[in-house]
């Protein structure tokens, strides 16, 4: 059990460098492959993300009783499906981006076939990963579903598609935006809460909750994220190189404000720490999470 009275930050950084060294050692297990693959895999898994996902997997199963080591291989699965993600999503065919946390994104370095296998492979060793660790086997299987479903068609891939076709929409509206980002960024996020529930041996009800929190949070992130990114565009403009791409994108500020953006995602946190109430203090950190999403700067 972590010490709860440790600062929310610190508890967050612990995580975050037990995540690292578990994602390190999976991918150091992952069996005899071209070097390139593993170096892209690898360059991509440690290039400095705030591990968000893992941590939920982490704090999900801790609130729900269960061992936080228990729920590595998930935590780590998860990471993995989001970094496939982010390396698809900067490729030519997608955002084009040069650039992602500051380090040139895969394809530049790599090349643009071995982005596109490395996100493979990333993809196919999480769902490896969750079969072969989870040791209660009808557990693995539930887990494998929820992130299957929460990563493909239905999922992040069908919120990826319904996002491009966006942009050529004559009158976007806010429902539009939400169903977009409930399954590009929400349901991800979602099979994180869930996971770590089914690890902790959690009950329906507990599920059903924690799914809520998922949902709400995972908007509230996406709308944090819109309101970072227009400050850093204004911040791009004043330099003048913000890139064409980012014109006429669908997003929370361009379609609703700013001030109703701020307002709208202060709504879903406190909806979010409403749905977890029922855990009562083994709850603690993941409303500290909550807040944490509104306060992020990166
Ligand atoms: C290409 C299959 C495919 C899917 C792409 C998730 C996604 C769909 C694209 C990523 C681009 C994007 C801006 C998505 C919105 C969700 C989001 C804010 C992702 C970034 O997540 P963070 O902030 O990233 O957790 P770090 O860098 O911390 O890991």
């Amino acid at each position: 059990m972590s010490d709860s009275s440790q600062p929310f930050k610190e508890m967050w950084s612990n995580l975050q460098t037990l995540v690292n060294r578990q994602l390190e050692e999976a991918l150091d297990q992952s069996g005899d492959c071209p070097p390139i693959l593993k170096a892209a895999m690898s360059y991509s898994l440690s290039a400095g993300g705030k591990r968000l996902r893992p941590i939920l997997v982490l704090l999900s199963c801790e609130a729900c009783g269960g061992d936080q080591s228990t729920a590595l291989p998930a935590a780590c699965a998860i990471e993995m499906v989001h970094t496939y993600s982010l390396i698809h999503d900067d490729l030519p065919a997608m955002d084009d981006d040069e650039l992602r946390r500051g380090l040139p994104t895969s394809h530049i370095k790599f090349g643009e076939a071995n982005a596109i296998l490395a996100g493979d492979a990333l993809l196919t060793r999480a769902f490896e990963l969750l079969a072969n660790q989870i040791e209660v086997k009808s557990c693995a299987a539930a887990c494998c579903v929820d992130l299957a479903n929460a990563a493909g068609a239905v999922g992040m891939v069908g919120g990826q598609v319904a996002d491009l076709e966006s942009e050529h929409l004559e009158n976007p509206t806010l429902e539009i935006l939400e169903a977009i980002h409930k399954r590009k960024t929400g349901r991800l996020i979602c099979s994180a809460l869930t996971m770590g529930a089914r690890i902790g041996g959690a009950d329906p009800a507990t599920l059903k909750n924690l799914e809520r929190y998922g949902t709400c949070i995972g908007l509230a992130f996406q709308i944090t994220d819109d309101l970072l990114d227009l400050t850093g565009d204004e911040e791009k403009m004043g330099k003048g190189v913000r890139k064409d791409a980012d014109h006429g994108k669908l997003t929370y500020p361009s379609l609703i404000g700013v001030e109703e953006s701020r307002r709208r995602s202060q709504n879903l946190i406190e909806e979010a720490c409403l749905s977890i109430a029922p855990l009562g203090s083994h709850g603690q950190r993941l409303e500290e999470l909550a807040h944490f999403i509104l306060e992020r700067d990166h």
